[in-house]
Order: C-alpha cells, then structure tokens, then sequence
C-alpha cells in the first residue's frame, strides 16, 4: 500500500477543500516546501500535488514545482494537464508521474496515445458522484459512468487509475467501499489509487486486502485524525528512487530503427503525435 500523502495549491497555498469546493477551505498551510519536508519526514516516499488552480481553469501554478522537487520523493502531479507538450515539460522538470483526468475523460484515445508515448507514468483521475463522472474541478457531470470508462481503458498501460469519490473528500467519513470493489474487479490488469474518504488504519489496511495498489491521504493527515508516520509504519514504504530521465528531444529519436515501437521509450512517437495534436488544436 502505497501512501501518497496530497499537496493540493491554490493560489500559492497549501489547502485541504471540503468536496472539492474552492470556498470551502478546511486547511490552509503557507509553504509547499515545509509540507513536503514534513511528509518526508514522517516517512513516505512520494507525494500527490494537485494544482487547483489550473483544474478550475485558472493560471497554472508550476513556479511552485521546484520547491517541492529536489527531495527524497517521488512526485505525482496533476490538474489542468491537456496536452502532450505540456506532459513532456513537467517530466523534465523531473516529475515521476502526471495525472489526467478532464482531457482523458473527453478524449480517451488521447489517453491511449498517452500511455505509448509515456509508458508507467500516467495516471487516469477518474473523478465521481457515485459513478457519474465529473470533470474541470468537479464542477461538471459528465453522466458518462466510470466503470464503464475505466474498463474502456485497462489494459491500454496507464500507471494507475486514481478514482476519487467527491462527495467522500475532505469529510473524513470513510470511504465509497462498494465503488471501489466494482473498480477492482471489473480492471483487474490497472493498479488502482483511492482518494476520499481515506481516514482511518482499518480504512488502508481494507485498502491492501481488496488489492488497491495506494492511497491519496488529505483532510485525514492534515487534521490529525491519521498520524502519517504511524501509517507509514504499519505499511513500510517502497525505497525512494530517483525518476528514470527522460529523452525528450524528438530530434534525437531520428533514424532510431526501434523508435516507433510501442513499449520501449516512446520517443519515436513524440514528433507524430505532437503534429497530429496540433493540427487537431487547429481544428478546434
Ligand atoms: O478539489 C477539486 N475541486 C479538484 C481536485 N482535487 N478538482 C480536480 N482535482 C484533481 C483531481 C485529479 O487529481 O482529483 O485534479 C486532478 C485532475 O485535474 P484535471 O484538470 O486533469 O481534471
């Protein structure tokens, strides 16, 4: 069981919202590098950052990525991601693991494409009211439901799906144990990361028994009511390692006889699928 304790910014801060909703404010820290130095500390190993800002639409928060990196965790990072480029860089600034969820509910061959070009460093935020899907800060609903999303796409290679259940976020109440279940067995070739809801020891360790790979931890470390070193010593954490690098460089990839293929680096794809997204933005 994988503990990813959040560092959710909004407007420069660290917060923890009630259901997701920006004037619903329960937490609010000043400093990213003083959280991220406190979650080290208390034990894990990765972080889950999540820029608000950018997923309701606003200007993305990205200045502040420096003071979280350049520690002894892994980052996996997320909100307002739509395109490829944009990926590319955040991976180069030395993040492990970008989170989609908006962009891959609406076009989720682009997500597949994803996956090619980036393979294990993916996640698909499939974000719901029950099983409806919501998208850009949970403000819309989709009525698309997200088993049936989230089975569309296992197998296609993401790292992870990480299914949040908004109405559970930030009410320590427990979690949505029926939904997850139903994710767990009906994508049983995605590991699966559970944000919500996510309050108690007994609450990670039915986590581990139902085969959920991590657990996104907010509102439950940041009040107390979990204590994230004793988490972390009930469930030891995987040993820090740095992110692998990147080569990002298309032009690089140039006369690369292996560079088309799907499961090495996906470097060969970059130069295809970035054209292919412009001209699909021309469109637009
Ligand atoms: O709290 C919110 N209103 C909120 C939130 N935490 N809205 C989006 N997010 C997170 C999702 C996911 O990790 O849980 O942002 C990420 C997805 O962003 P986007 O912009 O790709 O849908």
């Amino acid at each position: 069981m994988i503990l990813y304790p959040a560092i959710d910014l909004r407007h420069g801060k660290v917060v923890q919202l009630v259901g997701g909703d920006p004037k619903n404010v329960a937490v609010e820290r000043p400093s990213p590098e003083v959280q991220a130095k406190a979650w080290e500390e208390a034990g894990a190993t990765w972080v889950h950052v999540v820029d608000l800002d950018a997923a309701f639409g606003e200007k993305n928060q990205w200045a502040l990525l420096p003071r979280v990196l350049g520690r002894r965790l892994r980052v996996q990072f997320g909100g307002g991601i739509r395109s490829m480029t944009q990926i590319q860089q955040l991976l180069e600034l030395g993040v492990q693991r970008v989170v989609v969820g908006t962009q891959g509910v609406r076009n989720p061959e682009w997500l597949r494409e994803l996956c090619v070009v980036f393979p294990g460093r993916i996640v698909f935020a499939v974000d719901a009211r029950g099983r409806d899907v919501v998208v850009k800060g949970w403000t819309e609903r989709t009525g698309i439901d997200l088993i049936t999303l989230a089975r569309g796409l296992d197998g296609a290679g993401l790292a992870a799906f990480l299914y949040t259940n908004v109405e559970k976020e930030g009410r320590l109440q427990g979690m949505d144990r029926a939904v997850i279940s139903e994710l767990r067995n009906n994508c049983p070739k995605t590991p699966i990361l559970v944000s919500g809801g996510v309050t108690s020891l007994e609450d990670l360790q039915w986590l581990e028994e139902h085969g959920v790979a991590g657990a996104v931890l907010g509102m439950s470390i940041y009040t107390g009511a979990l204590d994230l070193k004793t988490a972390v010593q009930h469930f030891p954490q995987p040993a820090y390692r740095s992110a692998a690098p990147v080569p990002l460089d298309p032009d690089e990839a140039e006369g690369e006889e292996d560079g088309d293929v799907a499961g090495d680096d996906g470097t060969g794809y970059i130069k295809v699928l970035r054209a292919r997204e412009e001209t699909e933005g021309e469109e637009e």
